[in-house]
């Protein structure tokens, strides 16, 4: 019979086992990333002394007390050579919470440290946080700006599940002692608020995205640009679009900007979310396009299509059919890891460099809007192969 320490002890090495696992390269990619075979951080990275009551005389038949249920949508940032992940965890209960998760190499043995976030609330206290976006500003701080969403003091009575979305804004020196700032001010809801590394003019400079309701985007044309005076009391004032919805496209319904962009010699490098509607529901997918770097909100490239979709075990979990970017890294090598979250379930990473993903921004051609126009792009590479002979053994 195993002892009550033992099992704790397989608990524990079970544990280890899964998170010391070496992450493997998947051969044989698309040439623009590369991906790896195991998710980098689940539910079942959180500690065992997250979920356990450890505790033989209270917890004699070593239950989970606190389940975990997903670890998603989660911001990135290099620290101390270290990469650390503010990871969305989700625990059973359905509140999602910031819990950091570390790295030596950005592509296994994530780590969970010892306690999750402890977030001040804003004046009105919010029922769930999440999707923090990582912003090491130029003014010295690093910034968390995330999703507060609260239960719509509005809704008719019995309606328990319209909500509404506010950009929240944190800022800390460790990433551990958070300050909160109040929430960001605006006409609309908001949602996927990213901060801009650098002043812009000499002010804070917000990506957001305006929304009709709590789900839908409506007649918010797609991801916004704001300049803000005071980050501690955030307003957005005037707001334009920089990345606009159009139809038939991944991005039809919703789009919204991943993390702040990274800037390269071309341009700034932006990772985003697009979304359509089908019989199965939202189809969430990564793309990508680039701004010149003398205006920000001047886009330079804007390759069609999606960057990312899901695949394999990518497309099943708590929302299916959903891949959503709210973290990546910049080596100073030129590597890039992006970290993505698959189905609301799991992390996962890619690798890439600046060069390929702005070659592929540069010379991905952009989206026709038609048909017509995808067939005419088309023949134009296929006549540059075959006018050079170049048709394989067929
Ligand atoms: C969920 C988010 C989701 C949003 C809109 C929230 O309640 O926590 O994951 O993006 O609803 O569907
Ligand atoms: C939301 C996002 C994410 C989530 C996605 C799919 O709109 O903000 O939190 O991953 O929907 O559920």
């Amino acid at each position: 019979m195993e002892t009550y320490k033992e099992k704790v002890e397989r608990l524990f090495q079970k544990h280890e086992e899964l998170i010391t696992r070496k992450n493997v390269a998947v051969e044989g990619g698309n040439g623009v990333f590369t991906r790896y075979e195991y998710p980098v951080v689940t539910a079942a990275h959180t500690p065992v002394f997250w979920r356990y009551d450890l505790d033989e005389a209270s917890n004699p038949y070593l239950m989970e007390r606190i389940g975990m249920n997903a670890t998603m949508n989660s911001g990135a940032i290099k620290w101390n050579g270290k990469y650390l992940l503010v990871v969305r965890v989700e625990g059973a209960d359905r509140k999602s919470f910031f819990a950091v998760a570390e790295s030596p190499n950005g592509i296994d043995n994530f780590r969970f440290w010892d306690y999750p976030v402890t977030m001040p609330e804003d004046v009105v206290p919010a029922t769930n946080v999440y999707d923090m976006r990582l912003t090491a500003h130029e003014d010295g701080w690093i910034y968390g700006v995330f999703c507060a969403e609260r239960h719509d003091g509005n809704a008719p009575a019995g309606d328990l599940s319209s909500a509404t979305a506010t950009a929240a804004i944190a800022r800390t020196k460790d990433l551990k002692n958070w300050e909160r700032l109040p929430d960001l001010k605006t006409k609309s809801q908001q949602r996927n608020v990213v901060l801009h590394p650098e002043f812009v003019q000499g002010k804070y400079a917000l990506y957001t995205r305006p929304q009709d309701g709590f789900i839908d985007a409506g007649s918010g044309g797609g991801i916004g640009w704001a300049l803000v005076d005071d980050i501690t009391h955030a307003e957005v004032k005037e707001e334009k679009i920089i990345d606009q919805r159009y139809y038939h496209t991944i991005k039809e319904v919703k789009n919204g900007e991943g993390p702040h962009p990274i800037k390269t010699p071309k341009g700034w490098l932006h990772l985003a979310h697009g979304v359509r509607g089908c019989a199965a529901g939202l189809r969430y997918v990564l793309y990508m396009y680039m701004t010149s770097l003398d205006d920000p909100t001047r886009l330079i490239a804007t390759p069609a299509g999606a960057l990312m979709v899901p695949e394999g075990e990518e497309r099943i979990g708590d929302v299916s059919n959903v891949l959503f970017t709210n973290g990546w890294i910049a080596d100073e090598d030129g590597k890039v890891f992006i970290y993505y979250a698959s189905s609301d379930t799991r992390m996962h990473v890619v690798t890439s460099t600046i060069d390929r993903l702005v070659d592929y921004c540069m010379n991905t051609p952009a989206d026709g809007l038609s048909s017509s126009a995808s067939v005419e792009t088309l023949k134009k590479l296929i006549d540059k192969n075959l006018s050079k002979g170049i048709r394989g053994q067929s």
